[in-house]
């Protein structure tokens, strides 16, 4: 088997997504999820001129080696654009070998471990009435697990919250919009939310929040340690994670579960991390973590220390990427949990898609390979909008982080 081409699709149905499709002289083709969100173009200009030239005429069946070529091979390794167009070849050839066996990628990944995979929504409101008729929504639609976020009190925007009625999408058109910060006010204010949500919706409900690396170390064992009493599923992102040991102090003060990874791309940015067992699940996804064959060896890494996954999947991540997740989700042993953002109506018009939500649990049928298509003509619609991400200052100006 050999791959003949391979293209670079850019669609933006509801939001920016980027996808490659690799071919072959067998007629099957394999399509890897390549969005990051706000840096697209650089993801598709790196795959059409370093990565498509290479992976000409090769056997798409050798995924591992292919892998190394375009990681060891590659001279400046990792980051977040060589590793997005790694993971989306690597989902490619997955996708090719589990279309050319006539099975499901799950089948490859040592099967079902489990019948059904728990994910958790999101739910936010720009004060405490809207948050907390956010997470009603979202209980009624069948979640057992919410990520609770809200707007802070003397703050106008913040991560994760819609203005009222919108529906959250971070990235905005052209430039970066400025938000501003108050971390005394952030910290005030959480574990007041986290108290109303406990006391309106009981203990059963698993809650999560995201605090989306704004936090010092010492800053983020004292939510920790103040969020203990309403028992988190997860605090993700407490810290940024470049200093992986910063995380040492989070963990000897909190028993609060912590979450991180979903802006890591390789498994060097988990060592001490995971071997030290300062963090309970790994949040790198696939399409930016290396693919499936990379976040195989992170997941079995990962089980040695009693960490569990619990990736990333936010409306930035394509459709493909959801389903590649899911496959993994259901096949190995330390999974956790998976975010679940649904895309909105309109990406499914260029997406077709495998998988489904039902009573807070995700369920992916038997399509060989990936299992999710994408309609090229329906593509073409929905041409690419230059979009950013936010810029953060605290509120005397410093620059922070998102
Ligand atoms: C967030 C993301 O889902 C999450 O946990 O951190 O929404 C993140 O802000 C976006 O993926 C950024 O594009
Ligand atoms: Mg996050």
């Amino acid at each position: 088997m050999k791959i003949t081409d391979a293209k670079v699709i850019v669609c933006s149905p509801g939001r920016n997504f980027v996808t490659l499709k690799i071919y072959t002289d067998q007629g099957i083709y394999g399509l890897g999820d390549a969005t990051l969100n706000g840096r697209e173009l650089a993801v598709a200009k790196y795959l059409e001129e370093y990565c498509i030239p290479a992976l000409k005429g090769r056997n798409p069946l050798n995924i591992e080696d292919i892998w190394h070529y375009f990681y060891r091979g590659v001279y400046w390794k990792r980051g977040a654009v060589t590793m997005t167009a790694l993971s989306a070849i690597d989902m490619a050839l997955w996708d090719i070998k589990g279309k050319m066996l006539n099975t499901p990628l799950y089948n490859l990944l040592g099967g079902k471990s489990r019948n059904k995979v728990l994910v958790y929504a999101h739910s936010n409101g720009i004060d405490l009435d809207h948050a907390l008729e956010s997470v009603a929504q979202e209980l009624d639609k069948g979640f057992k697990a919410i990520r609770v976020q809200s707007g802070i009190p003397g703050l106008d925007h913040t991560y994760g919250v819609a203005q009222k009625g919108e529906k959250y999408e971070p990235a905005t058109k052209g430039l970066p919009r400025e938000d501003f910060w108050d971390t005394h006010k952030y910290l005030n204010w959480a574990p007041k939310l986290f108290s109303k949500v406990r006391e309106h919706f009981g203990e059963d409900l698993l809650l999560l929040h995201d605090v989306h690396h704004r936090l010092t170390p010492i800053e983020a064992a004292r939510l920790g340690k103040e969020l203990e009493p309403f028992h988190l599923f997860w605090m993700e992102d407490a810290v940024t994670g470049e200093l992986q040991e910063g995380f040492r102090v989070v963990r000897q003060h909190t028993t609060t579960p912590l979450a991180i990874g979903e802006v890591f791309n390789s498994v060097y940015d988990y060592t001490t991390l995971i071997s030290e067992q300062l963090i309970d699940f790994v949040r790198m996804p696939i399409v930016h973590g290396g693919g499936i064959t990379h976040l195989q060896k992170v997941a079995a890494f990962a089980s040695i220390y009693h960490v569990q996954t619990g990736f990333h999947g936010a409306t930035d991540l394509s459709p493909i990427n959801m389903a590649a997740a899911l496959h993994f989700d259901f096949a190995i042993n330390n999974f956790g949990i998976q975010e679940y953002m649904p895309h909105e109506e309109i990406v499914n018009e260029v997406f077709k898609i495998n998988y489904r939500f039902e009573e807070g649990y995700m369920y992916i049928d038997d399509t060989p390979g990936i299992g999710v298509d994408l309609d090229e003509k329906a593509a073409q619609k929905f041409p690419y909008i230059p979009a950013s991400l936010p810029v953060n200052r605290k509120t005397d100006g410093t620059l922070f982080y998102w």
